[in-house]
């Protein structure tokens, strides 16, 4: 019945990557490690870093050792069908060239390189589907999260914390920005997240639902789109008023088979972006065991990586992929 979401239910595994100024950090600021339950992406919020001082790690941000075609290639031999990376986190950086922002990879780092472009023409050579995953919350945009600095997750609906200007953030930045990046990179995903703001309410959802839709029919479009879930697998029930076309278990695979598209969201070590003292890498074993586990429960797979602020892929997450890659190989010649 749903053209739309053939090819994802057949691609069973994919490769997120966790990409931007926190990168650089890996998870240090002032010479100290910053602890946080979520992952070193965090940084900005967990170390309480004002905006000013944040900006000097995207000052930083420089990946020469960025190779778009090794990436791909990557995927490719890993036996991964699509990727979904990181366009903008939370902390509001973009790593494209937004015409309605300065603060993005092309305008504000040296490095002044495009590099959703570069990523989404090297996986359309390699046949591999360009997915983006972007935040709604943002915590460098005025008119957003920034209004709580440098503490940005803390807003409530009644509190002094509540950012008013959020309606003009949501329709003259973050819809634009979305426009932009379906005009110019084509996404298959958006991967929403950051939505659990005290600004974005179920109604945002149904528009941002309908607008995303509009300018690309064939678009697939993760739950965390909404609000009012339960959990993070939460989907909507026959008949409930409830957008999003796949279900997002994070650090888990499900018990069981589900009657909603779903896809495990899993990490290589314990942090999505990049964090130096993280040595806690999944074995090849698992990972594989992860991947089948969700296939044969009818969900995808989607496998973080957080390459360094230089564009490098540490060796153990390479180590791992090539395994697991191996594994595929043998495995899908039937
Ligand atoms: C979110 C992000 O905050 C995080 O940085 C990363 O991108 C991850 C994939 O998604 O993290 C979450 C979101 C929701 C929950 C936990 C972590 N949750 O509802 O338990």
């Amino acid at each position: 019945f749903n053209q739309r979401m053939a090819w994802w239910r057949e691609a069973k595994f994919g490769m997120f990557i966790h990409w931007g100024p926190y990168s650089v950090a890996g998870g240090e600021y002032k010479g100290e490690t910053i602890a946080g339950w979520v992952g070193a992406e965090w940084i900005m919020n967990d170390g309480e870093i004002p905006i000013k001082e944040y900006e000097k790690f995207s000052k930083q941000f420089n990946p020469t050792n960025f190779d778009a075609d090794a990436y791909a290639k990557l995927m490719k031999d890993t036996g991964m069908k699509y990727v979904v990376i990181t366009s903008k986190h939370h902390d509001g950086f973009g790593l494209w060239d937004s015409k309605v922002s300065d603060y993005d990879i092309v305008d504000f780092s040296p490095y002044g390189k495009d590099i959703l472009k570069q990523l989404s023409e090297a996986c359309k050579k390699y046949g591999i589907k360009f997915g983006l995953y972007h935040s709604i919350m943002d915590w460098h945009h005025p008119q957003a999260q920034a209004i709580n600095e440098p503490n940005y997750n803390a807003g409530e609906k009644d509190s002094t914390l509540y950012n008013p200007e959020f309606p003009k953030y949501y329709e003259g930045y973050l819809k634009v920005q979305l426009k932009e990046l379906i005009d110019n990179y084509d996404p298959e995903i958006l991967w929403f997240d950051g939505e659990w703001i005290p600004e974005y309410d179920h109604e945002n959802a149904l528009d941002l639902y309908q607008y995303v839709r509009s300018l690309k029919p064939t678009i697939i479009i993760n739950n965390r789109i909404d609000v009012g879930r339960q959990g993070l697998m939460g989907m909507n029930k026959e008949g409930e008023d409830f957008v999003g076309d796949f279900g997002t278990p994070e650090k888990e695979v499900l018990a069981g088979t589900s009657t909603f598209d779903w896809e495990a969201c899993m990490t290589i070590n314990d942090t999505w972006g990049y964090r130096k003292s993280d040595h806690d890498w999944k074995s090849a074993k698992t990972l594989t065991h992860n991947l089948i586990d969700a296939a044969a429960k009818g969900g995808n797979y989607l496998l973080n990586i957080g390459p360094m602020g230089d564009g490098t892929i540490p060796q153990p997450s390479l180590d791992r992929l090539d395994k697991i890659g191996k594994w595929v190989k043998v495995n899908s010649e039937a």
